[in-house]
């Protein structure tokens, strides 16, 4: 793990070109782009929040970091699509009305892609109708929604809700995860499923499809 140290690093002071050049060294030298965004990427970003937690960091750093970590993301992105197997069914995803979060939701997309799903990106602070408006026009097999937020967790329901008064819900499964979400909360809001990490997006993108 410690010889990826300087990604981790690069990340961790905000550095976006030193963290893409890790990441290309990284790639160059056969490490798997998988184990590099969880092993380093992800754990550096899990540094910035304990720092933010305890007030060493604060909004800037955080907003540094997360460029440092969209940079890194952009040479692993097209690896992640080249494993496509061919299509697989389309999903419509955004991160919650409210919440401005969007590495995890690009994350679980590259995933999605790479996979073979056809992806329409709302983007984030997604309002419900707008999710509503998007199933009538690209009749989704799938809607993901992230929320990184305690505070925006409940868009999710609202979320719902607006599509069962649109009489879109059963059209749809629906998939949701981010940092604070739990499989009772998805139970409790009447989600189809819910997955912890990005990579487990495939999976239950393919199981609720079945
Ligand atoms: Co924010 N932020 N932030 N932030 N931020 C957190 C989430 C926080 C935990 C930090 C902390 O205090 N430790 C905390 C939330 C606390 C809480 O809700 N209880 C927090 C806070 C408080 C805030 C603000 C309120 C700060 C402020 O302004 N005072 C503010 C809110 C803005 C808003 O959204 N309205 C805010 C702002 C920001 C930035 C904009 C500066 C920036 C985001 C930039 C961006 O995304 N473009 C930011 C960042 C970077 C973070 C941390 C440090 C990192 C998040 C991240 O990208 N992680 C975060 C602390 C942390 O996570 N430890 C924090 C890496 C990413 C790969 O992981 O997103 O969890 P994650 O995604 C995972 C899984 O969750 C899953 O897959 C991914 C990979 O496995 N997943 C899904 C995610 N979505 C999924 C959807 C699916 C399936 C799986 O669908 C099926």
């Amino acid at each position: 793990m410690d010889d990826h140290q300087p990604l981790y690093e690069a990340i961790l002071i905000g550095d976006g070109k030193a963290a893409r050049a890790a990441t290309e060294q990284a790639l160059a030298a056969g490490m798997d782009p998988l184990k590099l965004v969880q092993d380093h990427m992800m754990r550096a970003m899990a540094e910035v929040g304990r720092r933010f937690e305890c007030h060493d960091y604060f909004v800037p750093e955080l907003l540094l970091a997360a460029r440092a970590m969209k940079s890194a993301l952009e040479p692993i992105r097209p690896l992640l699509k080249n494993q496509s197997i061919g299509p697989s069914g389309c999903v419509l995803i955004g991160t919650v009305t409210g919440d401005l979060h969007d590495i995890g939701k690009n994350l679980v997309i590259a995933m999605l892609e790479g996979a073979g799903f056809e992806v329409v990106d709302l983007g984030v602070n997604v309002p419900p109708g707008q999710f509503v408006q998007k199933i009538k026009e690209k009749n989704p097999h799938i809607v993901a929604m992230s929320a990184l937020l305690t505070t925006t967790m409940p868009a999710m329901k609202t979320t719902i809700d607006a599509l069962k008064q649109a009489g879109v819900r059963n059209q749809v499964k629906i998939i949701v995860g981010g940092a604070p979400i739990t499989q009772k909360y998805a139970d409790e809001i009447g989600a189809d499923g819910y997955t912890e990490t990005a990579s487990g997006a495939v999976a239950l993108a393919r199981k609720v499809m079945a």
